[in-house]
């Protein structure tokens, strides 16, 4: 396929190019693929510093384009970050508070304009928003289990009908975005939301990376053994530890063959019942050492928190192997139709996660490794090869983006801002920037017990307000405290800080519309799907 010259500047309509010559000649414009895992962090991509596992493809992507260090979650849970991504709307405005929404899918969304601007648009692999997708040409999303979807055998809903696909899950839903690019038309722009499912709880590898890390011993965080000592109530009080919450059949997957096929309803036994025979045994293989181990009965204490730690890594980490090559076979893909430097590659997560940090696993809180989301972008037309960007910058900056990109008017209730200028700058900060980014999570009371909550992160400094049936207020020092471990809201040194936090703070809540965010009665809260008021 011949690509023809992007103009940057001019905002053009679609154009065939097929043969196209002369002076009616128009440029076309960006295809966009939106890569976006469930839970996969910084901490464990190469491209970011990690210690713990090597991911040459998004390491590519970074290499090639661009990598922001400050890109955070508006609020850290799948459905709500998906949702405010759609809409470049937060939460309390698109409506999607907590998992247990149901997405008001007629709203305006990011794809929407775009397919009636003329891209082709397309989601697979997660969606978890419920209600069904609208302003795609083709969709094919995961169902069961929530809608978080298998590992193994994953049953998807595709324009309507259920489909059950064998196989494992990445693979299947990388040969669903190859086969949606592949059939679009030439000349066509396409945006494509491919979606994968890893690395989610609980970490099924796919066959091929079953016990790769088996003899890996992987560094542990400093913050493993966390006491929460000047921290408040929130912190000591959540359900997500490693130590305690971490269960030994569906995280752990501490089971015997014998066992699963005998209680026919445990979770773990569901999801191995998916597997074909050769991969049970696959499976059986590998985890009958760490059964044994475990049962051996000589693991205490701290060893048996660093030991579930290591079995964690071991199988969080295999299943971001599998997304890390289902990237290099589409952009291997891209490049074998010509398309791949036409292509806005974004790569990022819907949240991060605790990879045992404080002693935890799971996201929700405002702290740096689930706030903070992995955002790279390779799209040599605009932007510099290897340029890293320290703008601060949020989840609902993603829909104005690919809107300016693609030439169309961004609507003026977008709450985002569109990244393109700090992209085309090599990454640089505009003088005119944000000076804070938002937060406010909250699904409570619910699964993990994290209070809900809301704040700003600044360049050097966090502010947080824990609410609902609790009242305190976290403030962290990001210079001086990266790891978030001293509360410095109380200290007398950093009074005239927290008078400038909170401020600002004020400012921010005007600005995004999120006035008395603590007032219980106005908050909504979905947990049996409906609102039910206060809680
Ligand atoms: C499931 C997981 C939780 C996880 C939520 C939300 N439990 O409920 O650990 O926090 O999803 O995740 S599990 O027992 O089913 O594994 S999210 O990424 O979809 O928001
Ligand atoms: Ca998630």
């Amino acid at each position: 396929m011949q690509k023809l010259g992007y103009t940057l500047m001019i905002p053009v309509a679609a154009a065939g190019i097929a043969g196209c010559s002369g002076t009616d000649e128009k440029p076309q414009r960006p295809n966009i693929l939106f890569i976006m895992t469930d839970d996969h962090t910084t901490q464990a991509m190469s491209c970011y510093g990690s210690s713990l596992i090597c991911t040459p493809n998004m390491d590519r992507i970074a290499r090639e384009g661009i990598r922001f260090d400050n890109c955070y979650a508006t609020n850290a849970l799948s459905g709500p970050s998906r949702a405010c991504i759609l809409t470049g709307k937060f939460s309390h405005v698109n409506g999607f508070t907590d998992n247990a929404s149901t997405f008001d899918a007629d709203q305006q969304t990011f794809p929407k304009l775009l397919r009636e601007s003329g891209y082709r648009t397309g989601i697979v692999g997660k969606w978890h928003l419920i209600s069904e997708p609208q302003g795609f040409d083709f969709w094919s999303i995961l169902s069961g289990q929530e809608e978080q979807g298998d590992y193994y055998d994953p049953d998807f809903i595709e324009n309507g009908k259920p489909v059950r696909e064998k196989g494992y899950v990445s693979d299947i839903i990388t040969d669903k975005a190859i086969e949606f690019i592949s059939s679009t038309s030439e000349g066509q722009p396409f945006c494509l939301m491919f979606h994968h499912k890893a690395p989610h709880r609980n970490w099924m590898p796919a066959p091929k990376h079953l016990g790769v890390f088996k003899d890996t011993v992987f560094p542990e965080p400093s913050t493993l053994f966390d006491d929460f000592k000047g921290r408040g109530e929130a912190s000591k009080s959540q359900d997500m530890s490693i130590a305690s919450t971490f269960t030994e059949d569906w995280d752990l997957k501490l089971m015997t063959r014998e066992e699963m096929l005998k209680d026919t309803t445990n979770r773990l036994s569901k999801v191995y019942r998916r597997m074909p025979p050769e991969v049970q045994a696959k499976w059986d293989e590998v985890y009958a050492e760490r059964i044994a181990e475990y049962r051996s009965g000589k693991l205490k204490g701290k060893d048996l928190v660093r030991w579930k730690y290591q079995q964690y890594m071991q199988d969080y980490l295999a299943t971001v192997l599998s997304v890390d090559e289902s990237i290099g076979r589409v952009m291997e893909y891209l490049d074998s139709i010509g398309q791949l430097d036409n292509t806005i590659i974004v790569y990022t997560s819907d949240q991060g996660f605790f990879l045992g940090e404080h002693g935890w696993f799971d996201k929700r809180f405002m702290y740096e490794e689930c706030q903070r989301m992995p955002l790279i972008v390779r799209y040599p037309e605009a932007i510099e090869a290897g340029s890293t960007s320290s703008a601060l910058c949020m989840n609902v900056d993603f829909a104005p983006t690919f809107l300016d990109f693609a030439g169309v008017d961004i609507p003026s209730d977008m709450q985002g801002v569109s990244l393109r200028k700090v992209m085309e700058n090599g990454g640089k900060t505009p003088e005119d920037w944000r000076k804070a980014v938002y937060y406010h999570y909250y699904e409570y009371p619910a699964e993990h017990s994290v209070k809900r909550h809301y704040g700003i992160r600044t360049e050097d400094c966090k502010l947080i307000h824990f609410y609902n049936d609790i009242d305190q207020w976290e403030m962290y020092d990001m210079k001086a405290d990266p790891d978030e471990m001293e509360n410095v809201f109380d200290a007398p040194e950093y009074a005239g800080k927290r008078a400038e936090m909170m401020q600002l703070l004020d400012s921010v809540l005007v600005e995004y519309g999120d006035t008395d965010p603590s007032e219980q009665e106005k908050v909504l809260y979905h947990g049996d799907r409906r609102y039910t008021g206060r809680k």
